[in-house]
């Protein structure tokens, strides 16, 4: 499927500079910062995950739009399409075994000519699969059965496995395990052997290749699950070795949890390897990222701007995927709303003045310090991440031209009213 990249109106090109001359004037901004500022947004890149890219449901139901992508092959043209429109994508994460390839070298080669890599790959040991010898319905890297244990081991073997043909340097974990009744599991036993089994894996992958430890407070598991703070993710990282770090998914935390001070926190210790970006009001909701919680999605850019510009923070390149299911938006349109959003929290940060709050954080003046932040943070910098986006050669408005091209259409037409995507 082509798309147009559509051409502004006389109308637009003018409200866009005075917008961009706005703000310069605003932050008082040389050509060279400005110029400088616009490189840093245009090169803020996310990663897509594969199982995005169909309408999510809850359990109690599911309301499809159609035109889903079948298999692999169409979920990779799904974000080269929007590579094409928004520039803020150049990467796929694969769910194995959702996304097993079946012809590699035809994958590559798809990939290649929509300007994508394969970003991280993730394993599935919260489902059984057609044919396991062997259940995960009580845990997996944590169980008791040393036989499970390893099964679910050789399977992350594996999947690093289909990574590697792909190219792929990540490899994520997002453990189910855990317990829905107090007593069910001997908490430290449970860490130990989740230890242990994460050892072996990290042992298993080559040199080059990082872990990211991802954690989550509940669900599945609603009493404990294995893995379900920074903390446990930190000291597990940490058991395994340099290239083990932490991944924060925001929709992970309880509500309130103070999520823009857990990444300074793993900024600090230089353990703080990935993000997956989404909207949450309770809890795991999935929701567009920035949609509800937009202050905060600054705080925390804020924080990964000053970590980055710190010579003293010695911390791996930041892995950005987002993480999200849509249920009632088109998952296309949600996708594009959520990059959109990430990079004007992007866009927002880095135009706070860090010094002038260093200063004012110096002299406790409480005041001064919020104003800084919120200064940036009101600015509307809606023309600063257009230009970014034009100067990557992507259109003046995803959306729009989403809309105007009918995309959807085009691809219920080609795939058909029924397709459905794997995923959750
Ligand atoms: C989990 C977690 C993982 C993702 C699965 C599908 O809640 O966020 O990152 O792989 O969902
Ligand atoms: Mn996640
Ligand atoms: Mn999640």
């Amino acid at each position: 499927m082509t798309i147009e990249t559509t051409g502004m109106e006389a109308r637009q090109i003018q409200i866009h500079q005075s917008g961009l001359e706005h703000v310069k004037n605003a932050h008082q901004l040389t050509e060279t910062a400005f110029n400088q500022l616009i490189g840093a947004i245009q090169s803020l890149q996310v990663a897509v995950p594969s199982w995005a890219l169909g309408t999510g449901g809850t359990r109690f139901g599911r309301f499809p739009e159609g035109g889903e992508p079948r298999n692999l092959e169409e979920k990779i043209e799904d974000v080269g399409l929007l590579r094409k429109l928004t520039q803020a994508t150049n990467s796929v994460s694969l769910h194995i075994p959702w996304d097993i390839p079946k012809d590699i070298a035809a994958i590559q080669q798809l990939l290649s000519s929509q300007g994508l890599t394969i970003d991280s790959v993730n394993y599935n040991t919260f489902q059984d699969q057609p044919g396991q010898p062997l259940s995960y319905k009580f845990g997996s890297l944590c169980h008791t059965d040393n036989a499970i244990r390893k099964q679910a081991v050789d399977h992350n073997i594996e999947v690093v496995e289909h990574g590697k043909l792909l190219n792929s340097k990540v490899l994520t974990v997002w453990l189910a395990d855990g317990s829905n009744f107090p007593g069910q599991h001997h908490f430290r036993r449970a860490f130990s052997r989740t230890q242990d089994s994460l050892r072996q894996i990290y042992e298993a992958m080559p040199n080059d290749w990082t872990m990211l430890i991802e954690y989550k407070p509940y669900e599945p598991s609603f009493y404990s699950m294995v893995i379900p703070d920074w903390g446990t993710s930190f000291q597990l990282s940490q058991g395994c070795g340099d290239r083990a770090h932490v991944l924060v998914d925001l929709g992970h935390h309880l509500p309130n949890t103070n999520i823009e001070q857990i990444v300074a926190r793993l900024l600090h210790f230089g353990r703080l390897g990935g993000f997956h970006f989404n909207g949450s009001q309770y809890g795991d909701d999935d929701l567009t990222t920035g949609a509800i919680k937009p202050y905060q999605l600054f705080l925390i850019f804020h924080e990964l701007a000053m970590g980055a510009a710190d010579a003293t923070v010695k911390n791996p390149a930041v892995a950005y995927m987002i993480d999200a299911s849509h249920n009632l938006k088109d998952p296309l349109e949600d996708l594009i709303n959520s990059l959109e959003n990430i990079r004007t929290a992007y866009a927002k940060a880095l135009l706070v003045d860090v010094k002038a709050l260093g200063e004012a954080q110096q002299q406790n003046d409480v005041v001064a310090c919020e104003q800084i932040l919120q200064r940036a943070f009101l600015a509307d910098v809606r023309p600063l991440v257009a230009e970014a986006r034009m100067r990557n050669e992507g259109v003046f408005d995803p959306l729009e031209s989403f809309r105007s091209q009918k995309v959807r259409a085009g691809l219920i037409s080609r795939r058909g009213k029924k397709s459905v995507a794997t995923g959750l």
